[in-house]
């Protein structure tokens, strides 16, 4: 029989829970017992560090063709709202997050219906030369596979072309809940949990780092997150491509998914990152993204398992859109006070993880 105990015998053996165990968990109201255990295995992999990045969010477009149910963040091309930045405008905001001591730019957007694969190839060969010391995280799965269907290429050829261009390693976006009858509700038009995960393989074994998310708190269910985070950690176990994991907490408003439900409540962030982190055994990171989580939250799942935060983005658009209520940036000193005051050690890393300076 699974209890608590049996788990944490488990787990303080350093051996793998099962999916049901998880699922024991996310049945479980002891929070403390589950926040205690991930904090455990956090502390083994990463001691008292917490990480941080300084890097600034550029959404080229927010002109989508899919049109998630979830996605306050698109539009159609000619609705009011619209927008498309130029090459030029990219690369300058990208040169202002250098200036501004950035390391790092994240690159996502919408799926352009006119947009050619030479926008995006231009976009990171300017980067690169206005803002050499940049990292380019640019594209989620979603993004690499329209663009090979725009440009006829194979994946293999695309992600070649990208990261010839300047591409350096890819966020987890899209990833949402990658069971299919879950993505048939929230977003029909996006390609199939499969093709994400075969997506992300192909762009692990290209050498690509990556990340992977987990949109959660809309209509799945705790068995779907379960079987959500296995395949991750199958993936994983095959390629040891991902770097962090990323659940991302709904957020409601101004979303077209009607639901009775203003968003995903404190006790639920804390036990997803918390489980996350017991039941990825094989993620070296996981992360709280705190413009869907608040401040607060963020801050304290640093006790929960969490040991990155993210970050010190200026102009959020995704989260806000959808009714995200912490400020749109954090500076740097913010940041790393919220982690101090955590009783933990701030480092500041670069993409790849690679420690820069220790508050
Ligand atoms: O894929 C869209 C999500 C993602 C909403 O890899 C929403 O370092 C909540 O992937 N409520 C994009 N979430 C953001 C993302 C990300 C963010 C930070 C760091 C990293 C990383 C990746 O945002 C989308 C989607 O899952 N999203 N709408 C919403 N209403
Ligand atoms: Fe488009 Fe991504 Fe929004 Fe879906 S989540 S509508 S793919 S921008």
């Amino acid at each position: 029989m699974i209890t608590l105990e049996t788990i944490s015998t488990q787990v303080r053996a350093g051996q793998r829970i099962t999916t049901d165990e998880a699922m024991f968990l996310f049945n479980s109201n002891d929070l403390l017992a589950i926040g205690e255990l991930a904090a455990l295995v956090n502390e083994r992999k990463n001691g008292e560090n917490v990480f941080f990045n300084v890097n600034r969010h550029i959404n080229p477009t927010n002109v989508c063709v899919n049109r998630c149910a979830f996605c306050a963040f698109s539009r159609t091309a000619g609705e009011d709202g619209a927008y498309t930045l130029t090459p030029d405008e990219i690369c300058r905001r990208a040169r202002e997050a250098e200036a501004e001591g950035a390391t790092e730019v994240h690159i996502v957007g919408g799926l352009h219906p006119d947009l050619a694969f030479e926008f995006y190839l231009e976009t990171m060969k300017g980067i690169r030369h206005t803002a050499p010391k940049l990292h380019i995280k640019a594209f989620t799965a979603v993004e690499i596979e329209y663009l090979a269907r725009i440009s006829g290429l194979t994946i293999e050829q695309v992600l070649e072309r990208l990261i010839s261009a300047g591409l350096g390693s890819m966020p987890g976006g899209g990833a949402e809940i990658l069971v299919e009858a879950v993505r048939q509700k929230i977003c029909p038009e996006k390609i199939s949990g499969a093709r994400w995960l075969e997506i992300i393989r192909l762009a692990h074994l290209a050498g690509l780092k990556s990340n992977a998310t987990m949109l959660y708190g809309h209509v799945e269910t705790v068995s779907d997150r379960v079987a959500h985070i296995e395949m991750l950690r199958n993936l994983q176990d095959e390629t040891g491509g991902f770097q962090a994991f990323i659940p991302l907490a709904f957020q409601a408003e101004n979303s077209d998914l009607k639901l009775d439900i203003k968003g995903t409540s404190g006790l639920d962030d804390l036990k997803t990152l918390a489980i996350s982190r017991i039941f990825l055994d094989n993620f070296d990171h996981i992360k709280a993204y705190w413009i869907m989580l608040g401040e607060k939250i963020a801050q304290v799942s640093l006790a929960f398992g969490v040991n990155d935060l993210d970050g010190t983005v200026a102009e959020e658009k995704i989260g806000h859109d959808a009714g995200a209520k912490s400020p749109q940036a954090q500076t740097k000193e913010g940041i790393i006070r919220l982690i101090r005051k955590a009783g933990k050690t701030a480092v500041e890393r670069d993409t790849l993880y690679h420690p820069i300076r220790t508050f």
